[in-house]
């Protein structure tokens, strides 16, 4: 049987409350009810796929759990803001709190549940891209060095994991290794591609295998595109890797090899509507890496 979608319902009016539970229930929805903000801090969790929250409730209000629920969910969520405000710049707070969509009062039914239909298809839609990129390649994918998928996979999965209505942020790491040039002038040419595998083969085993996307950028330059994670999640991911390429010990010679990475880290949020978000992404990232390059490399800089 497939899996039902979870919406949470959010909302201290009582008769609001019933009649939107009652409509979503009817849709075959598994509703999980609120009755205020303090309750629904109670009732997320990951599982949640879309959230209709009351933007004006006692204690804690709509905003705060809007952001909770954001947070928890690694920004998967789809938020639906449910207002009787309909200020300009209410929305434009609503949508800043990580909301995706929002809805005036008095609700109408119709709407309600297409808007809650259009919720779930982003919201499912995402998660299965991601898995069908990693599940869809083939060997010929593959940079024959390093393992890592190659830069044609990388530009086709950027821009489709990048393309409009995104629920989640993507993020993108931008990993150089540090004088490299230096290590072939030293140790020669093979050695350099040794050191090229050992760490593609670090930075592998610190990525999520289901969804994250490692690509062999260009030479010594390597991505990882990681869809919805937030900003904080990938500067993680990039100091785990930056640590891991350090702690490598590669003999050549009778002689250590030392290797470091440099990585720059952005993010491309939900509502960011870039004519080019791929290159946007792209460009933020490599400003990043050159930042960490500047700095003394072995750094991250997001
Ligand atoms: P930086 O810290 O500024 O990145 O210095 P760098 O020396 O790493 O950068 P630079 O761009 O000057 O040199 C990159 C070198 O990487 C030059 C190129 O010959 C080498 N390279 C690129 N691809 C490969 C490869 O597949 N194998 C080997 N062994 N070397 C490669
Ligand atoms: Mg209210
Ligand atoms: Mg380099
Ligand atoms: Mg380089």
């Amino acid at each position: 049987m497939a899996e039902r979608t979870t919406v949470l319902l959010a909302e201290d009016d009582v008769s609001s409350r019933r009649i939107m539970a009652h409509l979503l229930e009817r849709s075959g929805y598994e509703v999980r009810v609120a009755q205020d903000g303090r309750e629904a801090l109670e009732l997320i969790g990951p599982d949640v796929h879309v959230a209709l929250i009351d933007w004006m409730m006692p204690g804690v209000d709509g905003v705060e759990v809007c952001r909770r629920l954001k947070e928890v969910t690694g920004g998967r969520a789809y938020a639906i803001m449910v207002t009787a405000k309909a200020e300009k710049s209410d929305i434009v707070h609503a949508l800043d709190a990580g909301a995706d969509d929002y809805m005036t009062k008095p609700v109408d039914h119709a709407e309600l549940l297409a808007r809650v239909r259009a919720a779930e298809r982003v919201a499912v839609r995402e998660h299965r891209l991601a898995q069908a990129w990693v599940q869809a390649r083939s060997e010929a994918d593959r940079d024959a060095l390093t393992g890592l998928y190659t830069r044609r996979v990388f530009d086709e999965a950027l821009a489709e994991l990048t393309v409009k209505p995104r629920s989640a942020p993507v993020a993108l790491l931008m990993i150089d290794l540090d004088h490299f040039k230096r290590i072939n002038d030293t140790h020669g040419h093979r050695v350099g591609d040794e050191v090229l595998r050992a760490a593609a083969e670090a930075i592998r085993s610190e990525v999520r295998s289901g969804t994250d996307i490692a690509a062999r950028y260009g030479g010594e330059e390597i991505a990882v595109i990681a869809p919805a994670a937030e900003i904080g999640g990938a500067e993680e991911l990039a100091e785990r890797i930056r640590a891991r390429v350090e702690e490598l010990r590669l003999v050549a010679g009778g002689t250590l090899v030392a290797v470091t990475v440099s990585v720059g880290v952005a993010a491309l949020q939900p509502h960011e509507s870039e004519h080019d978000p791929a290159r946007t992404l792209v460009e933020r990232a490599d400003a990043r890496l050159y930042e960490a390059k500047g700095a003394g490399r072995n750094q991250v800089a997001a």
